[in-house]
């Protein structure tokens, strides 16, 4: 029987096979390689301590990290960002122990070099874990940001944790300028051809911090970061911060949180198509996933593929994502 169907109207043909299907994303898919997984690093060296909120996350201790990361780089951990959560540390209002020799991600960074040199470490820069107010820069007389002293201390951390032998420094602190300034610090001190910037350039006031402000004590002890964390109804405000990056020096773009913004993610890719675009899956987008898959609304390995392959699909070349570890078993498990 021949069809009555317009040959234009025959689609399931170019994806009835796996294969075929596997063929069908034009934007690259998923690799180990893409991913990159936040870990909490604490005072205490023998820590491991499960985090309530962020299910299946711990803290841990540097001398713990071993035990926890070695079979996690057997399976193909690529690349790693180092957030400090300092117990013990004094905390004052510049954020002084945010670099000090001491500090634990800066022990991290030495141990994890030492441990798996082949396994890309960047780290966190921000003095919200460090500060007394747990705001992410300095604050002037009346609790507003000074914005030259913010982005003169987030530099000196940022090129602390270079000399210590981080590849990428993050700053998620979104004080204006702090990229150029980060970038200066990097050349003056003869490594910015060694260590990468990756800008947290378009992260907006999402209430999806909770779970990692619970876990690194870092929520600010009295009002909020609206002032330098940018609204989430702004693309405009968004487009103008990357492409101020990106004429600062970042070396990498990301975009904070993912979900809510592929509008966003998409954007960057086309302001900067010579950049790796990076996104953060932060924690409540990550609990959020984990909470659904529960209370068996979906599968959670599809709903975590679906959720990062939409971030791949927008743009996204890097994927910051607590669920790094489950992708590199599922990766190599294959899908349907
Ligand atoms: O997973 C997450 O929620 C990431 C939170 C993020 C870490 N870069 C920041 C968000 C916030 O608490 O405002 C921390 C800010 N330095």
């Amino acid at each position: 029987m021949s069809s009555t169907m317009d040959i234009s109207s025959i689609l399931q043909g170019g994806y009835a096979h796996p294969l075929t299907r596997s063929w069908q994303s034009q934007s690259r898919s998923l690799t180990k390689e893409m991913l990159m997984y936040p870990i909490f690093i604490t005072d205490n060296p023998q820590e491991e301590s499960v985090i309530e909120s962020l299910p299946g996350q711990k803290r841990w201790g540097v001398d713990r990290l071993e035990e926890f990361l070695t079979p996690l780089v057997a399976k193909g951990l690529a690349s790693v960002i180092l957030f400090g959560v300092p117990f013990n540390l004094e905390k004052d209002p510049v954020g002084s122990n945010a670099s000090s020799p001491t500090t634990p991600v800066i022990l991290a960074i030495k141990k994890i070099k030492s441990l798996f040199p082949k396994v890309l470490i960047a780290v966190d820069v921000c003095l919200c874990e460090y500060t007394s107010h747990g705001h992410c820069g300095v604050l002037d007389a009346e609790g507003l940001i000074d914005q030259e002293k913010s982005v003169k201390r987030i530099a000196e951390v940022a090129v602390d944790y270079a000399k210590a032998g981080a590849q990428v420094v993050a700053p998620s602190d979104m004080m204006d300028g702090r990229i150029r300034d980060i970038k200066r610090g990097l050349m003056d001190a003869g490594l910015a051809n060694r260590c990468a910037l990756m800008s947290y350039s378009a992260k907006f006031a999402s209430c999806l911090y909770g779970p990692f402000r619970e876990a690194a004590g870092s929520a600010p002890s009295f009002g909020n970061r609206k002032c330098y964390q940018l609204p989430p109804n702004a693309r405009g405000l968004a487009r103008r911060a990357i492409v101020r990056d990106i004429n600062e020096g970042a070396d990498l773009i990301m975009v904070k949180p993912s979900l809510p913004y592929l509008d966003i993610i998409s954007s960057a890719s086309q302001l900067a198509p010579d950049h790796p675009i990076a996104c953060y899956q932060v924690s409540g987008e990550y609990a959020m996933v984990v909470a659904g898959a529960e209370k068996g609304v979906y599968d959670l390995k599809e709903m975590a593929f679906e959720s990062v392959e939409g971030f791949v699909r927008a743009g996204a070349t890097v994927i910051l994502t607590y669920f790094t570890p489950q992708f590199l078993d599922w990766l190599d498990e294959g899908r349907e």
